[in-house]
C-alpha cells in the first residue's frame, strides 16, 4: 500500500503545478458522464496514469475521465479507482479542486475499499489518508508531504454543505435541510466536494448532501470515484455516510460510472438524515 500512497503523493504534487501553470481551456472531448473535459482533466489524468505505471501492486487503473479500467500488472492486488480533478471548472475562478482516490481489492465495491485518499489544492496543497486511521499531510516548500494531525469528527458539528439544485430538491430534503439552519447550523458550500469535505472534518463535523432530486433522481456524485472514497473517509474518522437509508460502503456499483445520493457527516446529523429519509 505504501508505493500506492508514493505514487500518489508523486502525482499530486505534479497536478498541482499543472494547476498554476498549465492551459485550463476546454477540449473538445466529452468523458463517459457526459461532462466537457478540461484539457487540465486531461493531464491530470496522464500525471496519475504515468505515477501508477510502475507501481506492481496495482492491477488496473479506472479513472472518471475513462469509460474502462486500464489494466497495469496481471499480479496486482488492487485496483485504483480515481477523479483526478472534481470540481476542474473551479479552477477558472480560483476555488480550491481536490483529487480522489479509492484503493479496492477484488473488485469495486464499497466494502473491497481498502484505503481511500484525497487531496486538495488550495491554498496550501493537503492529502489525507484513511487507512486504518485518518491522516493529514501537508505539502512543504521543499517537496514533500509532512504529517499534520490525525482527524476525527466530533460527534455533532456546525456546518452545512447542501448540494445540488433547490429548486428540484424532494420536499423532505428542504425542509431537513431547513430544519439544520433553524438549529443555527451554518452554510459551507463552495461547489467542490473535496474542499467542501475537507472543511467540515476538519472543522470537526457537520452534514454535506447530495441528495436525490428531480433533475438527477439517482444523485450526482460517482460511486466509485467519489463517494465510496469520502464514505470510507468519513467512517474512519468517527462520522456515518449513507445514502439516505443504508451505508455508503454497501453498495455496489453496476457500472463504473454509476451515481448515488449521498450525506456524509458526524453522528448526529446522519441520525437526523436516517430519521428524514425513513420513508422516502
Ligand atoms: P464534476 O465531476 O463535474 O466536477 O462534478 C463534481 C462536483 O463538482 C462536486 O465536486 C461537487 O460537490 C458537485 O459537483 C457540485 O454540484 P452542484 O453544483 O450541482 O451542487
Amino acid at each position: 500500500m505504501t508505493e500506492i500512497f508514493d505514487a500518489i503523493k508523486h502525482a499530486a504534487i505534479g497536478i498541482s503545478r499543472a494547476i498554476v501553470n498549465a492551459d485550463t481551456g476546454a477540449t473538445s472531448h466529452t468523458n463517459a458522464t457526459g461532462d466537457t473535459q478540461l484539457k487540465l482533466d486531461v493531464l491530470s489524468d496522464h500525471i496519475i496514469e504515468e505515477a501508477f505505471a510502475s507501481v506492481t501492486s496495482v492491477q488496473a487503473i479506472i479513472s472518471e475521465e475513462k469509460e474502462v479500467q486500464t489494466p497495469l500488472h496481471v499480479k496486482g492486488r488492487y485496483i485504483v479507482g480515481y477523479d483526478p480533478l472534481d470540481g476542474s471548472s473551479l479552477v477558472d475562478v480560483n476555488l480550491s479542486v481536490g483529487s480522489i482516490f479509492g484503493i479496492y481489492e477484488g473488485g469495486i465495491s464499497g466494502a473491497n475499499l481498502k484505503a481511500a485518499v484525497y487531496v486538495v489544492y488550495g491554498p496550501r496543497v493537503e492529502l489525507v489518508i484513511a487507512h486504518e486511521d485518518v491522516r493529514l499531510y501537508r505539502l512543504t516548500p521543499e517537496g514533500a508531504f509532512a504529517f499534520v494531525r490525525t482527524l476525527t469528527l466530533n460527534p455533532k458539528g456546525k456546518l452545512n454543505a447542501p448540494g445540488g439544485t433547490q429548486q428540484h430538491w424532494p420536499a423532505h430534503h428542504k425542509a431537513m435541510i431547513g430544519g439544520l439552519f433553524a438549529q443555527g447550523y451554518r452554510l459551507r458550500y463552495s461547489g467542490g466536494m473535496v474542499p467542501d469535505l475537507h472543511q467540515i472534518l476538519l472543522k470537526g463535523g457537520g452534514l454535506f448532501s447530495y441528495p436525490a432530486t428531480s433533475d438527477v433522481p439517482k444523485g450526482k456524485l460517482r460511486m466509485v470515484f467519489e463517494v465510496f472514497p469520502f464514505a470510507f473517509v468519513y467512517t474512519l474518522a468517527g462520522g456515518e455516510a449513507i445514502d439516505g437509508n443504508v451505508p455508503l460502503l454497501s453498495l455496489t456499483p453496476s457500472h463504473a460510472h454509476d451515481t448515488t445520493p449521498c450525506f456524509f457527516g458526524s453522528r448526529e446529523e446522519i441520525a437526523t438524515v436516517r430519521a428524514t429519509y425513513a420513508n422516502h
